[in-house]
């Protein structure tokens, strides 16, 4: 069993938007013997960091795209697509996206792979997707939940008017609408009606299995 690596080093592979380390070391702490979500920890304090460092000036938009390239090639391998495995087990069906306008997909990306691993078939829109792309897909996929991600104040809004829209199409019976993102909160899911609010990927996982059992 290989050594855990060292957060600090995790830290600077990150800010750094080294991607070839990040992964080496998303891996070395996999062969250490942590469990997915411990080690992605350390990933996601450097993010953090990397957005703190872009709020003081200190960072500019193509330094932060590249931590965040970095940081999505450690989820790659922290969390390989467990859809295919999961799909014959499946707890019920989710269609997840990034609202639209919106175009961070990390936490999202992290959320899907968390349901996924836990039993769930996830069908990922991905990032910046419409409104009318979301209803489409709850039409024609009928999924048990609808995931809608928002790291945006200014695109926290869609996920209401999305709300809106399902309901104004009667589209509201068969679906759960669950809600995150950084800016989310549960007062904002209970003013918006969506039936539920998660702060996090694992505690999305906790919501959608609560709402399947209740
Ligand atoms: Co941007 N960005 N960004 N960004 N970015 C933030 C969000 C910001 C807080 C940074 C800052 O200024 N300090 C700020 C938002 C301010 C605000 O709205 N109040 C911001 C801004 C301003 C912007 C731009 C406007 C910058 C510009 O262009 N001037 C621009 C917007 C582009 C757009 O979307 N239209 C932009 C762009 C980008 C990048 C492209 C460079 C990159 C995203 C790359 C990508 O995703 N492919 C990026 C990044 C990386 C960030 C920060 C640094 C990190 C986000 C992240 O990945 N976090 C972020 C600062 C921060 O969050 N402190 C920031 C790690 C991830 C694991 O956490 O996404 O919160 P998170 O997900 C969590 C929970 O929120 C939750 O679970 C996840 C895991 O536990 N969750 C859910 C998420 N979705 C959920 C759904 C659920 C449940 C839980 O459903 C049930």
């Amino acid at each position: 069993m290989s050594t855990t690596p060292n957060p600090e080093e995790i830290k600077q592979a990150i800010l750094d938007g080294n991607a070839e380390l990040a992964a080496s070391f998303a891996t070395s702490s996999l062969q250490s013997g942590l469990e997915p979500l411990q080690a992605l920890t350390p990933f996601i304090e450097a993010i953090r960091h990397a957005g703190y460092l872009f709020d003081q000036g200190e960072f500019f938009l193509p330094q932060l795209l590249m931590s965040a390239k970095a940081m999505q090639a450690a989820m790659d391998l922290l969390f390989p697509d467990k859809a295919a495995a999961s799909a014959h087990l499946s707890r019920g069906k989710v269609v997840a996206g990034t609202i639209q306008g919106d175009t961070h997909e990390i936490g999202k990306n992290l959320v899907c792979a968390l349901l996924s691993a836990n039993g769930f078939e996830v069908i990922d829109l991905g990032a910046n997707v419409s409104l009318d792309r979301f209803i489409a897909a709850t039409v024609d996929q009928k999924p048990d939940f609808l995931v809608l991600s928002a790291l945006l104040t200014t695109t926290m809004v869609n996920q209401k008017k999305l709300i809106d829209m399902l309901t104004e199409q009667d589209l509201r019976k068969n679906v759960r609408v669950l809600v995150g993102g950084a800016p989310v909160t549960s007062d904002w899911a209970a003013e918006i009606g969506a039936d539920g609010y998660a702060p996090d990927a694992a505690r999305a996982v906790d919501l959608a299995v609560s709402l399947l059992e209740a």
